[in-house]
């Protein structure tokens, strides 16, 4: 059912933003997952931070791989250029895409069984790369769309909707990014737009490589006493590292009343990201810190949300790989074919 489209009439009244759209223009079609499912919650922050950002819709590729969460790009920025992958192959996709024409923005939506699993490989190689992209796991601890068998990122001891305990060691995939070498790493909650959307916000305007896992309970297998990602659960165990907000670099720079209490981090494009530390020990900055902070949180039984670690300076696998500025699949037969007398000069370079 997957092909119900909204009703495009807008109410003339709709605000508009920077670029002249309205919210209504950075949705998709109908969703037709579960009532209450969490992947939905974060189509709507998607919706919400494009909007707010002033994102023209076309310059944006959303890439997905297999499952619940991977139909979402249907149901959010339709107007945009799409994807759909094999199961857990999103991030080659996405990098061969990237590589081609470095002017999109690049959104990579995944699950947990699609990157922890059968994708943990091209996960661990996207991150480890550089690739530029908001990439986005909108964690259940369950394969949904097959019916609730535990995925890699269920906890040990979780208990499934049968009563079945899980008795296999986690991954936790924002460890994972941290080691890998992700330079923008978060954690959020779907029933936390609040937190969520800046989150976005911040890895869609990143300059390398973002990643937040995003825990959102699967109501219909995911959602009981016994689980580690129901709604009530993430409730009662969050741990929130900050709060952020983030400033696109063409509104007006202001001043915190307290100093103190606020640390701005600017990003690659010149926009800023204001972390308001719940956590006065807490710098976002130190990979090393973060990981530290992670695990001794993991070890009380908490989940910590927030910004986890960000490096403002970053740069992406263009810059490692020296690409032109203009995007390769513009380039014209001469640029790509430059002659065989600067052929024979490149062989005698060789000799
Ligand atoms: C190559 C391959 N193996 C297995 C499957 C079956 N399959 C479809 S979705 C899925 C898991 C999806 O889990 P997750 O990524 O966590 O998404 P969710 O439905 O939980 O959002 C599996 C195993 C498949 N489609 N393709
Ligand atoms: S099965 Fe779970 S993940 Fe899939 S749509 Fe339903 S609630 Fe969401
Ligand atoms: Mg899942």
């Amino acid at each position: 059912m997957t092909y119900i489209a909204k009703p495009r009439i807008h109410h003339p009244t709709l605000e508009k933003n920077n670029v002249g759209y309205t919210r209504r223009d950075y949705e998709g079609k109908i969703s037709t997952l579960c009532a209450g499912c969490g992947h939905d919650s974060i189509s709507a922050a998607l919706v919400q931070a494009f909007w707010e950002l002033d994102i023209q819709p076309h310059r944006v590729a959303k890439l997905s791989g297999i499952g619940c969460s991977s139909k979402t790009p249907d149901y959010f920025l339709g107007a945009s250029h799409g994807f759909n992958t094999v199961h857990g192959r999103m991030p080659s996709v996405l990098t061969g895409a990237n590589l081609a024409n470095r002017e999109l923005l690049y959104l990579g939506i995944s699950g947990d069984g699609d990157s922890a699993s059968i994708g943990l490989g091209q996960f661990a190689h996207a991150m480890r790369r550089g690739v530029r992209m908001a990439y986005i796991v909108e964690n259940n601890g369950v394969y949904g769309l097959t019916k609730g068998q535990f995925s890699a990122t269920a906890d040990a001891g979780s208990k499934s909707k049968k009563g079945a305990i899980n008795s296999d060691s986690p991954v936790d995939l924002a460890a994972m990014a941290l080691q890998l070498g992700a330079t923008y790493v978060g954690r959020g909650f779907s029933g936390n737009k609040a937190q969520l959307v800046p989150l976005i916000k911040g890895a869609i305007s990143h300059g390398g490589a973002a990643f937040i896992d995003v825990i959102s309970p699967c109501v219909a297998f995911n959602n009981h006493p016994g689980s580690t990602k129901s709604y009530d659960y993430i409730r009662e165990h969050n741990e929130a590292v900050s709060r952020i907000d983030f400033i696109s670099s063409r509104e007006e720079i202001t001043v915190d009343a307290n100093p103190g209490e606020v640390v701005d981090v600017r990003q690659h494009d010149g926009s800023l990201l204001r972390l308001r530390s719940l956590h006065p020990d807490f710098v976002a900055t130190d990979r090393y810190a973060a990981m530290a902070y992670m695990q001794e949180h993991q070890q009380r039984g908490e989940v910590l949300t927030g910004l986890l670690y960000v490096d403002p300076l970053a740069t992406d696998l263009h810059t490692a790989l020296n690409t032109t500025d203009k995007p390769l699949n513009m380039l014209g037969a001469p640029e790509l074919c430059p002659g065989a007398a600067t052929l024979e000069k490149l062989n005698a370079g060789l000799r």
